[in-house]
């Protein structure tokens, strides 16, 4: 067995972890990441698309945004669809602000490139990560590597390591309160080296069931429909997702739809859920770890980014200043923010998906809604404010 002691031992090389990493390497802090994955299999993981301005400004601050800028694309709006209706919510318009489309595969591997480079250490692979006493001032880290067993004595662990890691899990039932609700349906993505069908993203609500037109670059498109919670991939020939794709959005849009063989097709569950509080003595929980947003709000990533904004500078308050107020109030700084978060996130998915508990009352309140959000400044400003991110 090896034995040694670091200053921080980050779980997971997500996009939490990763950034998390970058930004206490750049203040002097040192932190060894472990991630139980090969980093192969880390970026051939299709998830979120959209970044609000303060992702993509902490990426910038944080030396990883070249590729991004350049790369990038700028949306100064999106458009929801009803029923066959579209309404354009122009962000820029409204309240001058914008996202930009950017993979998070993207994201993950500009902040490998600048680990790699920097020659900070993750230990990819590593298994049966388990933590201990992080009631004390000595937290412990244990793993093994190819065989062999290792432990890192710490001040800190950083619990970034996902919905099913070991963070949150060894955290005593007592001690956490948790919240949750799973939505009846998930997402049925596929990924297509075609056009995207329209220059922005398109949010479609249609009696079959939800339809998002999103895309990854002008060559690349990712298309989403909503399915049964129990439904399974393998059961969508691409032929049957192109026909229900169409059969979900307003016909001029599906007449320009350009199809193509799937690169990847997978399904994602719809679920909102928030542990309380994030610290627990010296271990602190950041983005997936803590929170699951249904993917509608497109808050995912940044929520887990904004949470690594708020624990970076507190964590280097900490070794510079030897003051704990900032590791103090992380908690209740982020949970503030993730709970306006989540209620986005519910309210898109709510507005948009069919839920076929609620039947013909529901349908026409989400009719209301769709014509209130059309018809008032004050409600399209409330979803430009929230869907390109909240202080
Ligand atoms: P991640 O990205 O899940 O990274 C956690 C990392 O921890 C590792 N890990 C462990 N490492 C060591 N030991 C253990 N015991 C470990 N257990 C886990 C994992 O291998 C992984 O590398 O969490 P992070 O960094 O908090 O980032 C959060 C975002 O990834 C997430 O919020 C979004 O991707 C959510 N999400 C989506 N968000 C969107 O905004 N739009 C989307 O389209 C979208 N699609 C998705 C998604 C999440 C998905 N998941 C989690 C199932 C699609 C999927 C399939
Ligand atoms: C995506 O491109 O994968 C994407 C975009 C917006 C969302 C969710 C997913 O709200």
């Amino acid at each position: 067995m090896t034995a040694r002691r670091v200053q921080v031992v980050i779980i997971g090389a997500g996009p939490a972890g990763l950034t998390l990493g970058r930004l206490l390497e750049r203040a002097g802090v040192e932190a060894v990441i472990l991630e139980r994955r090969s980093p192969d299999y880390v970026l051939g993981r299709i998830r979120a698309g959209v970044l609000e301005q303060g992702t993509a400004d902490l990426l910038e601050g944080a030396g990883v945004g070249d590729r991004m800028r350049a790369e990038g694309l700028i949306h100064d709006g999106i458009e929801i669809g009803f029923d066959g209706e579209t309404r354009r919510i122009d962000f820029d318009a409204l309240i001058g602000r914008h996202v930009i489309v950017y993979g998070q595969t993207e994201v993950t591997r500009d902040l490998m490139a600048a680990r790699a480079e920097s020659g900070a250490e993750t230990v990819y692979e590593a298994a049966d990560v388990s933590i201990a006493g992080f009631d004390t001032v000595r937290p412990i880290v244990r793993y093994r590597k190819d065989g062999v067993a290792h432990e890192i004595t710490c001040d800190f662990i950083a619990g970034c390591d996902g919905f099913h890691g070991v963070s949150r899990a060894s955290v005593p039932p007592s001690a956490l309160r948790t919240f949750e609700r799973i939505y009846p349906f998930g997402w049925l993505g596929v990924l297509v080296d075609r056009p995207p069908v329209a220059e922005e993203l398109i949010y479609a609500h249609h009696e079959r069931g939800f339809a998002l037109c999103s895309m990854r670059s002008p060559r690349r498109s990712r298309y989403y429909v909503q399915v049964p919670a129990e439904e399974k991939a393998d059961a969508w020939s691409d032929d049957r997702f192109w026909d229900e794709l169409r059969a979900r959005l307003d016909p001029v849009t599906a007449e320009k739809l350009a199809t193509g063989p799937s690169i990847e097709k997978s399904i994602a569950p719809l679920r909102s859920f928030v542990a309380e509080p994030l610290r627990f003595g010296r271990l602190f929980l950041a983005g997936d770890a803590a929170h699951i947003v249904p993917p509608t709000g497109a808050k995912g990533l940044n929520l887990a980014m904004a949470d690594v904004r708020a624990l970076a500078p507190a964590l280097i308050e900490f070794y510079d200043d030897r003051s704990e107020a900032g590791i103090d109030a992380y908690s209740a700084k982020a949970l503030s923010r993730i709970w306006k978060a989540e209620r986005f996130s519910w309210w898109m998915t709510s507005l948009l998906h069919v839920f076929p508990e609620t039947g013909d009352f529901g349908r026409r309140i989400q009719r209301a809604e769709f014509d209130y959000l059309s018809g008032s400044r004050a409600a399209q400003e409330s979803l430009a404010e929230n869907y390109t991110g909240l202080p």
